[in-house]
């Protein structure tokens, strides 16, 4: 399969399974699962037609591996990202010392302000390391990369979570945690 057409169905996914299912009439359970045959068929009447092989393939080759299965291969969710209110299940993980955010230098005022908040989505995205957050940040121009002091937040008793493919998640992040460049 084609790489324009692997990011073509990622990002229907995307749309699809994190932020607006009810647009191909499709319901996610509390988890953020669908059943595959339905999301198929749900795709095909809204003309998208997409086959089980070329899911499977996006599944397994998606760059931040954003979707999975799951144990019996019948439904499939995003992994984090949603704008719709899910609970992903996750259990409450210690964070490694320091996380990191890429942003956006228009963003920074306000964030100093606030710190960070979810915004739109379900939770607030942290990145292990500084290369990861730079490229969240490069999304909107030049990045800005924060340093969160994540061991000082897990010791004041803040949850952290950690989704399968390595992104640290957590309600919000206070302006003291926060290291500006
Ligand atoms: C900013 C992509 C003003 C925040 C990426 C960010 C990531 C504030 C934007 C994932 C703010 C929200 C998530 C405040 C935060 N005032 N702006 N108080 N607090 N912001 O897209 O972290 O490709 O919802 O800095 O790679 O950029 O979709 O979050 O710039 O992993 O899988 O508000 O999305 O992954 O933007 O990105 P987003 P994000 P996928």
């Amino acid at each position: 399969m084609d790489e324009r057409r692997t990011v073509e169905i990622s990002k229907y996914l995307a749309r699809h399974l994190r932020h607006r299912p009810e647009d191909i009439g499709i319901t996610l359970d509390r988890h953020g699962w669908v059943d595959v045959d339905e999301l198929l068929s749900a795709a095909a009447r809204h003309g998208f037609p997409v086959t089980r092989a070329e899911l499977e393939h996006v599944v397994a080759v998606n760059d931040k591996r954003r979707y999975a299965f799951d144990d019996t291969g019948r439904r499939i969710r995003a992994h984090q990202g949603h704008s719709v209110d899910v609970d992903l299940d996750l259990p409450v993980t210690p964070p490694p010392p320091r996380l990191y955010h890429g942003t956006a230098p228009r963003f920074v005022a306000a964030i100093r302000r606030d710190g960070l908040r979810r915004m739109r989505r379900h939770a607030v995205h942290l990145s292990p390391d500084r290369a990861t957050a730079e490229r969240v940040g490069s999304r909107r121009g030049r990045p800005v990369v924060l340093v969160v002091d994540a061991a000082r937040m897990a010791a004041d008793g803040h949850e952290f979570r950690v989704t399968p493919n390595g992104v640290w998640l957590v309600d919000a992040v206070p302006p003291e945690y926060l290291t500006f460049p």
